[in-house]
């Protein structure tokens, strides 16, 4: 890993927001995720690196401190802030210049979730692959699905899920979303859902990340 990928995955580890955050005070002064990602992409690093190697890597160690109580949910936000910071300048390269859309795509947090890192991703990498990406946030219960398929007819249903407590709610949202359009189609993904659960709950795919979902999407319009 280069030198300055590694610092990124310290950042993110750290809560190292820019230069001007006073957190963590050991680091006063010294460049944060922002500034490190726009200098890593300003040398030509591939973002896709800068992502994968960097930031997940970091909040990756993040998670298992958290598991160990070794941190708690303040030094995970902080994290989370480093870690969208940087994402700010890696999304353009994500992001397609492409006018013509392939479809909608309408992506939330299920209720009682407020974790989005991943679904922001999920969110980019579409938008990326030339879908419109409608991003109705975090904590999103069925109506809301359901309102945005009467908008946006056809359109596909992302749910993401980061906690064994609010995946369960995958299940009734799509109960409520298969109430009003049994064509829907429906990704579910987040850290604690599989393929199974998918099943179980009637949705049509399941993905682990970001580009598995791209794929999904690209079948329904091959
Ligand atoms: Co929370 N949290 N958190 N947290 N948090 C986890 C998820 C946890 C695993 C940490 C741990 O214990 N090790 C644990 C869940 C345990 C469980 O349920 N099994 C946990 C907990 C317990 C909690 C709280 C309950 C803590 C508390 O208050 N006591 C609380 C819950 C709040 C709530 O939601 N109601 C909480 C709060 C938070 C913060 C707010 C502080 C912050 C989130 C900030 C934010 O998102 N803006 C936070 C964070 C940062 C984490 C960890 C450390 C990192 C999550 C993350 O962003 N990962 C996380 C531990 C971990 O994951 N290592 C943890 C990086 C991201 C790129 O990956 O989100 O998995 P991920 O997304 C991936 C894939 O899952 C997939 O693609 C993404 C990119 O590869 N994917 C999809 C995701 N959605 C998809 C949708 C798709 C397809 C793929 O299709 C639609």
């Amino acid at each position: 890993m280069s030198d300055i990928i590694e610092k990124i995955a310290y950042c993110i580890e750290f809560g190292k927001i820019n230069k001007s955050s006073p957190y963590p005070p050991n680091m006063r002064g010294e460049d944060g995720a922002d500034e490190l990602t726009k200098q890593a992409l300003d040398q030509g690093t591939d973002p896709d690196a800068i992502l994968n190697q960097g930031m997940v890597i970091g909040m990756n160690r993040v998670g298992k401190k958290f598991s160990e109580n070794k941190i708690f949910v303040p030094q995970m936000l902080m994290s989370a802030k480093a870690m969208s910071a940087g994402m700010e300048h890696i999304k353009p390269f994500f992001q397609s210049g492409s006018v013509k859309r392939k479809g909608v795509f309408v992506l939330g947090t299920v209720a009682g979730d407020l974790h989005d890192i991943g679904k922001n991703l999920v969110g980019m990498m579409i938008e990326g692959a030339g879908w419109e990406v409608i991003d109705l946030g975090v904590d999103v219960g069925a109506q809301k699905f359901v309102d945005s398929i009467k908008e946006h007819p056809g359109c596909v249903i992302g749910l993401s899920a980061l906690l064994t407590t609010t995946m369960v709610n995958m299940e009734s949202i799509v109960e409520e979303i298969r109430k009003v359009s049994a064509e829907t189609k429906i990704l579910v993904g987040g850290a604690p859902v599989s393929d199974d659960f998918c099943k179980k709950i009637g949705a049509d795919n399941y993905s682990s990340d970001p580009q598995g979902a791209v794929d999904y999407l690209n079948t329904l319009v091959a």
